[in-house]
């Protein structure tokens, strides 16, 4: 869901991800939809009409994949180095079927297609279920540097090879539960944070040093290195309710990075039930996404 602002970035989601755009619509509201919703079934899946594509669209795809590929060393975590080469060939925009048998095997998830982005309560109902969400359009060459919204290269570069990893597709399930559960609509902001600071924006530590896991991040060939080499932006050691507190940033790189020791960390974070986080964080002040707080435990590079 992430944007970013150069290097196969992505705009999108309900707040507009780092892209400036306005609360996505979901193909309705003031911006054409780029997908079919009209022809989407009731859980907002569709075809992915892999015939579709032009030999222009794999092209593009093939000139995303390589770009970010190459400067994956030292800077994406292992997991998802390791992964990666499960979409298969770069010449061509995956088939989501031959994709959904191999990654089914590996961890019970599948991909399936949506026109775009997605209400949230249907996007948690997917996660939930082990189904990914992947937009079926990829954007225009003119786009190469900036998306506004989820295309399929972000979501499938950016997002699918960390669900080939048994602990992160854990998490990625547990966190659709949880949104389920996330009744009132302020939560749903508050998972929303969560979303934006792991999955698409999270860093790792590694023996190595600091690695990227957000598809955000992965996706954008400007800030995988921006944010784990950058003196610039704060890298803040993970804090569920600190994240829960923070704004994002959606029209620039991140001010605020929060790192993980492992998928483990993750996933057991998740594991309780957020009704009393709920309550905790709405006691407490929104915290903007520069700021720095006292209990913070800043981390260096
Ligand atoms: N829809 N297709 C799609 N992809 C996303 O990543 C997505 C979405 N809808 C809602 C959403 N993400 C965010 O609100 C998450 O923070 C939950
Ligand atoms: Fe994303």
């Amino acid at each position: 869901m992430a944007a970013v602002n150069d290097g196969g970035g992505v705009g999108g989601v309900t707040k507009g991800v780092n892209s400036g755009v306005a609360p996505a619509t979901y193909g309705q509201g003031d911006r054409p939809p780029r997908g079919d919703y009209a022809s989407a079934r009731a859980d907002y899946t569709c075809e992915q009409d892999w015939g579709r594509y032009t030999a222009e669209d794999h092209a593009l795809y093939q000139r995303l994949y390589e770009r970010q590929a190459a400067q994956l060393p030292g800077l994406a975590c292992e997991e998802f180095i390791d992964a990666v080469g499960q979409l298969g060939t770069p010449t061509q925009i995956p088939r989501f079927d031959a994709l959904s048998q191999r990654l089914h095997r590996a961890t019970g998830w599948e991909v399936v297609a949506v026109p775009g982005l997605i209400p949230e309560e249907a996007f948690f109902a997917l996660l939930a279920a082990r189904r990914f969400p992947v937009t079926g359009w990829i954007r225009k060459p003119e786009e190469f540097d900036y998306v506004v919204e989820p295309d399929v290269f972000h979501d499938l570069f950016g997002h699918v090879p960390l669900l080939f990893n048994p602990m992160f597709a854990d998490y990625m399930q547990a966190y659709g539960a949880g949104g389920l559960k996330a009744s009132r609509l302020q939560s749903c902001e508050y998972l929303a944070r969560l979303y934006w600071y792991t999955v698409e924006f999270g860093l790792i530590a590694t023996p190595a040093g600091l690695r990227a896991y957000g598809a955000g991040i992965l996706s954008s060939a400007g800030e995988l290195r921006h944010s784990v080499t950058s003196p610039q932006p704060q890298r803040l050691a993970f804090d569920l309710e600190r994240i829960m507190r923070t704004r994002y940033k959606i029209d620039s790189y991140q001010a605020t990075y929060f790192v993980i020791d492992s998928f483990e960390q993750l996933f057991r974070a998740t594991a309780p039930d957020f009704t009393p986080l709920y309550e905790a964080v709405s006691q407490r002040d929104e915290v903007a996404a520069e700021a720095t707080l006292p209990g913070d435990r800043v981390l260096g590079l």
